[in-house]
């Protein structure tokens, strides 16, 4: 009786664990303006809003992790050296604008970003505080919605061996991808209309999708183990 009642068991919890895998490539303009989500223009400083930045529906699921591999280069104003997707070392802080949160104090300018939202219009919500991104070579990132994250190529060391974790908060039904820029980096965004190139993303993201008819099963088996139990008294 009791292989049965683990038999019963073993399958109620392999039903629960159907994992989610989702991938998919994007190519993020120099120009695509990671703050502007949720507003129909974000209102520059100077030099220009940029476009919009591309947006990654996600699947649902529990215990979401993305992954990411970043690269391209982009030259963020006329006759300067292009900057690759790792970014490069420099203090920025830029301050957001409706929903999105600012980012910084960062040591990092150019370089690809990332913002997660939840679903349904955001327009009216307050941005969060900027988010304390610390080490920018950490193994894994635990942003909230709206707080925009650097992901840079998505390695943690030099030699692109180890992958950085970034995972994602409970609500978050869309992924946006783009790139910062303001005067000097600091201040109130802008500058994005002098912006040349593009970066490019292939990501990841897995978890575990919540499965409605693998929690009626569980219900089913635990009735069926109270029935046995009783049965046997
Ligand atoms: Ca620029």
């Amino acid at each position: 009786m009791i292989m049965m009642k683990w038999g019963y068991a073993t399958i109620a919890l392999a039903l629960t664990s159907v994992s989610l895998a989702q991938t998919g490539s994007t190519a993020v303009s120099g120009q695509a303006n990671i703050f502007g989500y949720g507003v129909s223009t974000p209102a520059p400083a100077g030099g220009g809003g940029g476009v919009l930045a591309p947006v990654v529906t996600l699947d649902a699921g529990v215990g979401r992790i993305l992954t990411v591999v970043g690269t391209g280069r982009v030259a963020y104003f006329n006759g300067a050296s292009p900057i690759g997707a790792d970014g490069e070392t420099y203090a920025s802080t830029i301050i957001g604008t409706g929903p999105i949160s600012g980012v910084g104090p960062l040591s990092i300018r150019g370089g690809i970003f990332g913002v997660f939202v939840e679903d349904g219009d955001v327009s009216g919500l307050t941005a969060p505080a900027n988010f304390a991104q610390g080490s920018l070579s950490a193994a894994s990132y635990a942003p909230g919605l709206r707080q925009v994250f650097f992901i840079g190529n998505g390695f943690s060391d030099a030699g692109m061996t180890m992958q950085q974790e970034f995972l994602v908060p409970d609500g978050a039904a869309k992924l946006v991808f783009g790139v910062t820029d303001a005067f000097d980096w600091n201040g109130d965004i802008g500058f994005y209309g002098d912006n040349s190139g593009d970066y490019a993303v292939d990501y990841t993201v897995t978890g575990v999708v919540p499965e409605p008819a693998s929690m009626i099963a569980l219900g089913v088996g635990a009735l069926a183990l109270v029935r046995r139990r009783r049965a046997s008294k």
